[in-house]
């Protein structure tokens, strides 16, 4: 189930674009297939050495762009135990890619020309403790784990990857998944102490199978269910898992055409139904309150919707997959009294989100956008539930809890409730297919049909999201850290809350949050209401939007 390299693989020849500079945003390194060979290329270079210093670990590197077209690609790296890489690790990945080529070929090597110019670049940057290109081969057991999606371009990008790992440590352990795998079963792989010296660990299955055995706990299915797999890889391990089931045939697949560049997210998967409001591909003639969940491209999201008896669709998105995992933890903690219970969500979640973790009496945090910023956030509670509205989440608990609850599971149905939960969530990233899994779970233990959890749920405010291109997003919009309060231009900002004051006098109350995207380069505007006129909404993006482009 892997392709092992060895030091005489010659790999793929890589044109060099030296004119352009490229960024590693929110998820990763995201460009057109072509120029990402090169930088596939260079920054599998700088990972061989970053992980060559840091001892016996698994890292990994993932070949992916998510809900994007099938022609797009990406690259995002995975540090050890399956989580985001480190920041300045970014940041000196980011410099290796750019640095011009000519002092490139000049100095000879990527180590040589890096020790003797990079590092007075990166001033705050402790430069050798991230990268030192002259460290020796530390240990044998470091190694890295590389995964593609089922884009055509991803295994040839995989494979320039794995080529600049061998020119800088030609004797580097990697190896790569032989078929495609979906961006959070990377994630757990890597976590998994799955690779002894990269040759010889066990098979994917067996180390995935910690992941799907506890589906065995999903006693009935309180419907039958359909999953849009958005003709990406997650239509490959939704079979695995449903072949554990007790009651299989109530998860059937749709859009599970996959290898079809054309076909992938298009019309279908999550992101065409979180941004669009429309019914996938393929969706639309299900009788009212039929239970579809959506993935994306790479299966790290998942949402659920259905029809309403007017024909109309309702989304359960993020946030209703983390109020529902969060009270479903939260009734089952009584067993636990001392353990904090946190919620994670970002700005693009409801208005109602807010209020209501607070009337729980739980934790709740608002994050920056990304994956990596919910977990910072999340790890600082003893049990924390993370979502994008999007559908990306998950759980994190604290070893010692989890101890906890497993010794009390013995006796206490309700802390063993938790803990087959617990079991199902992948604790390393947001995992489209657990969560399904997961949810399916939580609507069986509470008896919930896809009437009652829309009857229980909140009703959604009205929002609207878009995307404003610009010529350069990074020097448009200048946000604070924590990306909630706007910093620059000065008069871009005043002119904003001005209009801000001005539509509110006219139209009502709303809220307004901007920000540069990560992984394009669009500004992004989302507002939110809590009445309930679209027409309005309309009317002030659009003024908004003239305003900001
Ligand atoms: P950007 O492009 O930075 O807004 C988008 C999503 C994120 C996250 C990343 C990674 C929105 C508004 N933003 O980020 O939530 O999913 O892509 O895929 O949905
Ligand atoms: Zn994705």
């Amino acid at each position: 189930p892997y392709r092992v390299f060895n030091r005489n693989y010659k790999g793929v020849s890589v044109p060099v674009d030296p004119n352009r500079s490229f960024r590693y945003g929110t998820a990763g390194f995201r460009y057109d297939a072509d120029v990402l060979q090169f930088i596939a290329n260079r920054a599998g270079e700088f990972f061989a050495h970053y992980a060559n210093q840091r001892n016996g670990h698994t890292y990994g590197v993932m070949v992916t762009a998510s809900h994007n077209k099938g022609g797009d690609n990406g690259l995002k790296f995975v540090g050890p135990y399956g989580g985001p890489l480190e920041d300045e690790a970014i940041k000196m990945m980011e410099e290796v890619v750019n640095y011009p080529d000519e002092e490139y070929m000049r100095m000879g090597s990527l180590a040589t020309a890096v020790k003797e110019n990079l590092g007075r670049h990166l001033g705050e940057v402790d430069f050798e403790r991230v990268y030192n290109p002259n460290a020796k081969r530390v240990s044998e057991a470091s190694c890295i784990l590389v995964g593609y999606d089922t884009r055509q371009s991803s295994r040839f990008l995989a494979d320039a990857v794995i080529q600049g790992i061998f020119r800088a440590l030609p004797g580097f352990e990697v190896a790569s998944t032989a078929t495609p795998v979906t961006t959070p079963q990377l994630h757990w792989l890597v976590q998994y102490p799955i690779l002894s010296g990269g040759r010889s660990g066990p098979e994917i299955d067996k180390a995935m199978q910690p992941l799907l055995n506890p589906v065995r706990n999903i006693s009935e299915f309180t419907e039958d269910v359909y999953v849009d797999c958005a003709n990406g890889v997650g239509a490959l391990l939704m079979p695995k898992y449903i072949s554990e089931l007790n009651s299989p045939r109530n998860v059937s697949v749709l859009n599970a055409n996959v290898g079809d560049d054309a076909t992938l997210n298009n019309r279908c998967g999550a992101d065409y139904v979180k941004s669009n409001h429309l019914y996938p591909q393929g969706c639309a003639d299900f009788p009212p309150m039929t239970r579809i969940a959506s993935l994306d491209g790479d299966a790290d999201r998942m949402l659920y919707f259905t029809k309403k008896e007017n024909g109309e669709i309702f989304l359960f998105d993020g946030d209703h997959l983390n109020k529902l995992f969060t009270e479903f933890i939260e009734k089952r903690l009584d067993a636990l009294p001392s353990c904090k219970l946190g919620t994670v969500f970002t700005g693009y979640s409801d208005m109602v989100m807010k209020q209501w973790a607070a009337d729980l009496k739980v934790g709740g945090v608002v994050a920056n956008t990304g994956v990596a910023n919910l977990i910072k956030k999340a790890n600082a509670f003893d049990i924390a539930v993370y979502f994008e509205p999007n559908g990306h989440g998950s759980v994190i608990v604290k070893k010692d809890v989890l101890r906890e609850i497993e010794s009390k599971a013995k006796e206490n149905p309700r802390a063993r409730e938790l803990l087959n939960f617990l079991e199902l969530v992948n604790p390393a990233i947001g995992d489209g297919v657990a969560n399904f899994f997961a949810t399916e779970y939580i609507l069986s233990v509470e008896g919930l049909t896809t009437r009652s959890w829309m009857e229980q749920t909140f009703k959604p405010s009205n929002t609207q999201l878009s995307a404003i291109r610009v010529p350069d997003k990074d020097v448009f919009l200048v946000a604070s850290e924590d990306e909630t309060i706007w910093l620059a231009p000065g008069p871009l900002k005043d002119a904003c809350k001005e209009l801000w004051q001005f539509l509110g006098t006219i139209f009502g109350d709303f809220t307004y949050f901007v920000r540069p995207s990560g992984t394009e380069n669009v500004v992004r505007l989302f507002l939110q209401t809590s009445n309930d006129h679209t027409n309005n909404l309309n009317v002030i993006n659009s003024v908004f939007e003239y305003v900001i482009s």
